[in-house]
């Protein structure tokens, strides 16, 4: 874990408990509060399996990492929009990534920081790593807090709701729901016990406001989102670790995808020992294709300023 603030200490906590490697370790620039946190969280693993967690300020510890997981950097005030943060940590990257990479030239990287898209396109700039082993966390958080609306409002166990968010992870991004399924039944035809639609056109759109509005309304109360995103990037590693070939919503560099070019966002893709290893073309309607191209570009708007 490159950073060791809200979000890189929440990844290794949630990491250690799901046992989703063997060895953890956190890096930062802040060495004492990094020395801090790593002990805190290695007097806990007699209750954890037996995963090691170790680290400190010297960049060296990552040498030889499997994955390494980037959180570092400045992260959203209140009422900020994640694009806002692009400019300082772009520069983050340039002096970060080469030096990481002479540490960990073999690692899959994955890019959790904001705006996750615009820095994942950098960092596949400044790396020059093969297309797939560098990918960001995208919109795999906002896919579970789809998730978990859905499956408060149907009563259903959020393990039997299938639905992705896409596109930018931030204001721009949208919910598949042409292909969203509660079990087999497609959501937009799922019925309560008295058979009214539970779903409606309204209903849809207040779903995806709250998913795009979440992260606001958090760093609003309480400064930070850390939890969910922690729970969700030890996912991702386990994907990587385990060679899953699981299929979920992460940002990749595109190459004409339905006609988006150098621009990262989120679309299914199946992560594995390789990181990204194939990119989905899912079905879309035509105002998810309209919706996706938004993202884009908005997206490419951002990278353009940034000279990208
Ligand atoms: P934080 O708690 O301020 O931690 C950031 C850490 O980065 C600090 O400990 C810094 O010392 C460290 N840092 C800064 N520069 C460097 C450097 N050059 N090398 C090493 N470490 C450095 O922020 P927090 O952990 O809350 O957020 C981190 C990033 O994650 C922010 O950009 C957030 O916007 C982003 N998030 C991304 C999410 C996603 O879904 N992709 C979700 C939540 C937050």
């Amino acid at each position: 874990m490159v950073g060791a603030g809200s979000v890189g200490t929440s990844l290794a906590y949630a990491a250690l408990i799901r046992r989703s490697a063997s060895e953890v370790i956190l890096y930062d620039i802040d060495a004492a509060k990094t020395e801090a946190e790593v002990l805190d969280l290695a007097h806990g693993t007699q209750f954890t399996g037996t995963s090691r967690v170790s680290g400190g300020g010297d960049i060296s510890c990552v040498a030889g990492a499997s994955v390494v997981v980037i959180t570092a950097g400045a992260k959203q005030k209140p009422g900020q929009t994640r694009l806002e943060l692009a400019g300082t940590n772009v520069a983050i990257l340039e002096t970060l990534m080469p030096r990481l990479l002479e540490q960990a030239p073999n690692a899959v990287y994955l890019l959790v920081s904001n705006p996750v898209d615009v820095l994942t396109v950098a960092a596949a700039q400044i790396s020059g790593l093969p297309d797939g082993h560098l990918f960001g966390s995208g919109c795999v958080l906002d896919s579970a807090r789809l998730r978990w609306l859905i499956a408060e409002r149907s009563g259903v166990s959020q393990q039997s709701v299938h639905a992705m968010m896409l596109g930018e992870h931030g204001d721009t991004e949208f919910p598949l729901w042409s292909q969203a399924k509660i079990g087999t039944v497609p959501l937009r035809e799922w019925r309560d016990d008295g058979g009214s639609r539970l779903f409606s056109g309204d209903v849809r759109a207040t779903i995806h406001d709250e998913v795009v509005h979440s992260a606001y309304k958090i760093i609003a109360g309480k400064g930070a989102t850390n939890y969910a995103i922690g729970l969700s990037g030890a996912r991702i590693v386990e994907a990587v670790l385990r060679d899953e070939k699981a299929v979920l919503p992460v940002s990749t560099v595109l190459h004409g995808y339905r006609g988006i070019d150098g621009v990262a966002l989120s679309v299914p893709a199946i992560v594995g020992a390789r990181g990204i290893e194939r990119v989905l073309d899912t079905p879309m309607d035509e105002q998810e294709t309209r919706w996706l191209d938004r993202s884009a570009s908005t997206l490419h708007a951002s990278l353009t300023s940034l000279g990208l």
